[in-house]
């Protein structure tokens, strides 16, 4: 199986700043944690972070053009403006799950709305980094139906 991990704007700081809302460990440390828990269940990540939109939905089209099994996205600040993101996960059909470090359920109004939720099979806010991993077992363990 493969999945595609795809983080957006500003992930890539993880650890810099603001660890009461987002944890003390970096986007390498994510991605160290990723890479050992996809090798102990045998599954291909390919792992991704970019500032910018048009390229998650480069990124989006190509886990489909690859024959991708599935898709763990946290779209950063693009959840809550993005109809291009909501878009492209609809249009492959690719299962994907979002996720979310922190509760954004808890925070401001404008990050409690989320655009591309519509088009994902589940969502996992406020577990910190594990998030990443608790939707990639999601995925592998049968939760991958795509909606419709
Ligand atoms: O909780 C999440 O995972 C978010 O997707 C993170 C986004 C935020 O815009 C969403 O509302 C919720 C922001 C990530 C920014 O990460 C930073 C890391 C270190 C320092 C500053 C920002």
């Amino acid at each position: 199986m493969k999945l595609y991990i795809l983080n957006g704007p500003n992930l890539n700081l993880l650890g810099v700043r603001e660890p009461e809302q987002y944890g003390s460990r970096s986007y390498a440390d994510l991605l160290e944690m990723i890479r050992a828990h996809c090798a102990a269940r045998g599954v291909e990540a390919v792992c991704r972070q970019t500032n910018h939109e048009g390229t998650l939905v480069d990124w989006i089209q190509e886990a489909y053009a690859e024959r991708a099994d599935g898709i763990v996205i946290n779209p950063g600040a693009y959840t809550h403006t993005s109809v291009a993101l909501l878009d492209a996960v609809k249009a492959t059909r690719l299962p994907t799950v979002e996720v979310h470090i922190s509760r954004v359920e808890a925070r401001e109004a404008f990050r409690q709305v989320s655009y591309i939720r519509a088009a994902c099979v589940k969502t996992i806010t406020g577990h910190g980094l594990q998030g990443y991993l608790e939707a990639i077992d999601f995925l592998l363990d049968g939760g991958g139906e795509a909606p419709r």
